[in-house]
């Protein structure tokens, strides 16, 4: 069995990584909220996560984005077009905008402006983003590079641009400049969606989650012992038969992708700039097969179905002339269909885990047979890190999933098969893809209180999911005896196993236990450990600091939440605290006990504020969005729009009115505490918002600061 538990051992080994942390960034309140700016100081640059290559906060005035907005395109390629009409489907729910993606040859002043003409050096994948108060420009050589660039650019944006219900407030960005382009080109995902199916909006739901972190590989685990999910038309009991099962659960008729479900999939992620990798394991998890195709087996009889949750539980006959005809032109029936249904380079073809009785001959002989099979449809190979053992075409793919106790072993008589397999592997022209178990693999448990998962890895906490280097992984752990060299190392891939999808994994369900939804399951154990093996992929690891990520990624809970990805408030993350916020939120505004509302709720502009006697509406109550110069927005919660200065008059007794958010100054507001409560001063015109009296309706106007007026406000 592999998981034998080691858990004692393995706490050991964390708890003496985290003392090595300085004690007062642990500890220091500054380490657990972002830090606020004083008026005027530049805001620090956003939490982008993966951290770009380079990344600086310009002095200067935010863009607002506004439902006037366009989104430019420089370009006449459909994908280019395509990542435009992305970004404003993207930007649509949380703002209520319909922002209007155009094409043109020259920028318009005050758009979002997406150029994919950008300099080849920033290759398929970098981009640039330089935002001011006139406007955002993307640039980048061709769509993807857009894409991944559009994926920072939401970064930028306020928290609640991720919700999918509108949200009355000013969307910002402050003036940034950024030039990025990732360390890896295989930055993968792996769902195991054999032991637990996922249907296909599921799929697109991670597709989605996965991409808002530059992921640009989805590995579809498709068969194993538990089930069989692709349909093959020649092989239909394969879906029939060996799909009716999941880890836990027997009597499906539908726990499969049809062709169409499949292509749906692929055509997705596509979108996303994602690439599908199929998985088809063999020459063990192939218990699904057997019940389908009995020739497979050495008996010729069907396996009957198999829900449980054990692993190394079946190989294919590879021993007998007769068994291994049938599986070749098994395995070439299928390998043609899944190369025909996936427009990506590769099929994976597992490899891992077969029972210990199986020869290297029947082993060797297995893999040529579906090698030269994928080799047939002009696929490039991959495998798990196991597959090395074996001779294998050219250009091939290894995932390597050991894990640190197999490192200890290299060098030493006692070499750990797995390290055997890698350095057969690493002696030929294959390249790798790092996935160790103790680091990547998201089914292990974060730490006790986990209610899903494995631990026969020991427990993977975030900041071990973070603190790896592809380059020295297959190395002894002080760095020495690497077996796969830099050159060789292609990328990374986390991987969500689902052998264990319920509460309460460390014993075996039963009929009370818990079952969460596949996309439960799958966040909560993906967020926050998927962001951190995608910056491991994409950010120079010069630029990798567990401290500074452990913040960034803090300020992306409230983009989880706001998305609805119910994620694992992981302890070892600096979430961020209300207090380190300001006045960040909605509040109500009262003086001399009325409330700043919009009289009748009126959504139109130019409505004059007044105060009236607190009833609790959402025309009462005002959203408050900081500006990096330290003053306010104050939006309405029932018209959306900004409290403005009318026409920013500069004389007393101008109007307060509503109007179009627009980031002007004379809709930003300077709050200062004062005794008994806030004045709220035009950042404009210096004169404080101010009531003309206590009567129900009164307007408001600017005015000087005078004792004998109703101008200093209470914030709730
Ligand atoms: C090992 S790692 C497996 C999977 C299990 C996983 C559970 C690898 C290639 N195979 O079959 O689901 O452990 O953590």
């Amino acid at each position: 069995m592999r998981w034998s538990h080691r858990r004692g051992r393995r706490l050991v080994a964390l708890s003496s990584v985290a003392v090595t942390l300085p004690l007062t960034a642990m500890l220091s309140p500054a380490a657990a909220a972002p830090a606020t700016p004083a008026a005027s100081t530049p805001t620090p640059v956003a939490a982008v996560v993966p951290q770009p290559v380079s990344q600086q906060a310009v002095p200067g005035t935010e863009f607002t984005l506004t439902a006037a907005t366009r989104i430019a395109v420089l370009s006449k390629d459909s994908a280019a077009m395509g990542v435009g009409t992305y970004l404003s489907e993207l930007l649509a729910p949380a703002t209520g905008f319909d922002l209007r993606v155009v094409r043109t040859t020259k920028a318009p002043d005050k758009a979002v402006v997406l150029d994919p003409n950008g300099p080849e050096e920033l290759g398929p994948e970098g981009y640039t983003i330089s935002s001011d108060k006139n406007g955002v420009l993307v640039t980048a050589y061709g769509a993807q590079g857009l894409f991944r660039g559009v994926q920072t650019l939401r970064q930028l944006l306020p928290a609640a641009v991720e919700s999918r219900t509108r949200q009355s407030r000013a969307w910002t960005i402050a003036p940034t400049k950024i030039s990025d382009s990732p360390r890896y080109e295989y930055r993968g995902v792996m769902l195991d969606v054999a032991r637990r199916f996922f249907s296909v909006a599921e799929v697109k739901r991670y597709i989605d989650e996965a991409a808002a972190y530059k992921i640009n590989k989805l590995q579809l685990h498709l068969t194993d012992d538990q089930g069989w999910r692709i349909a093959i038309d020649a092989l239909p009991n394969l879906t029939k038969v060996g799909a009716s099962t999941q880890s836990g659960f027997t009597g499906g008729t539908d726990w499969y992708y049809t062709a169409a479900d499949y292509k749906e999939i692929v055509t997705y992620a596509g979108s996303r700039f994602m690439t599908v990798v199929p998985e088809i394991d063999g020459p063990g998890h192939t218990w699904a097969a057997q019940t389908s195709v009995p020739e497979l087996r050495c008996d010729n009889k069907y396996a009957q179905p198999y829900s449980g949750f054990d692993v190394k539980i079946s190989l294919f006959c590879l021993g007998e002339q007769k068994q291994k005809d049938a599986t070749k032109s098994f395995l070439q029936t299928v390998i043609k269909a899944v190369a025909a249904l996936t427009p990506g380079p590769y099929i994976h073809l597992g490899g891992d885990e077969v029972p210990a009785a199986t020869t290297s001959e029947q082993y060797d002989s297995y893999v040529r047979t579906v090698t030269d099979a994928t080799t047939a449809e002009k696929k490039t190979v991959m495998g798990w890190h196991q597959l090395g053992q074996s001779p294998l075409p050219a250009g091939s793919l290894l995932q390597y999933w050991g894990e640190d106790e197999d490192r200890e072993t290299i060098g030493t008589e006692n070499e750990a098969p797995g390290i055997r397999h890698l350095r057969e592997g690493a002696a030929q022209d294959a390249k790798f893809i790092m996935s160790p178990s103790d680091h990547a693999y998201l089914d292990m448990k974060y730490d006790d209180s986990t209610p899903y998962g494995l631990d026969w890895s020991g427990f993977v906490p975030v900041q071990r999911s973070y603190e790896w280097d592809p380059e020295t992984v297959t190395g002894k752990l002080d760095g020495t005896g690497v077996i796969v060299p830099a050159r060789k190392v292609a990328g990374v891939a986390a991987a969500l196993w689902a052998d264990r999808a319920y509460q309460g994994s460390g014993s075996l369900p039963n009929a009370g236990t818990h079952w969460p939804e596949p996309h439960e399951y799958a966040d909560f154990m993906s967020f926050p450990r998927l962001p951190a093996i995608a910056e491991v992929g994409w950010s120079p690891q010069s630029a990798r600091d567990w401290n500074n990520f452990r913040q960034r990624l803090g300020q992306h809970g409230p983009r989880w939440t706001a998305a609805g990805i119910e994620f694992f408030a992981a302890p070892d993350v600096a979430w961020p605290s209300t207090a380190g916020s300001g006045l960040e939120g909605v509040h109500t505004l009262t003086v001399g006990g009325k409330a700043l509302g919009v009289p009748g709720s009126s959504t139109a502009s130019r409505t004059q504020l007044t105060t009236s006697g607190p009833g609790g509406g959402s025309e009462q109550k005002w959203s408050f969005t900081r500006y990096n110069d330290g003053t306010y927005a104050l939006v309405n919660q029932a018209s959306g729009l900004c409290a403005d200065v009318n026409r920013g008059f500069t004389s007393a007794g101008a109007k307060i009115i509503q109007w179009t958010c627009t980031g002007n100054t004379n809709q930003r507001w300077t709050i200062t505490p004062v005794s008994g409560g806030y004045t709220i001063a035009s950042a404009k015109t210096k004169l404080l918002l101010t009531t003309a009296s206590a009567a129900d309706g009164a307007l408001v106007t600017q005015r000087a600061a005078s004792p004998n007026t109703l101008q200093k406000w209470t914030i709730d």
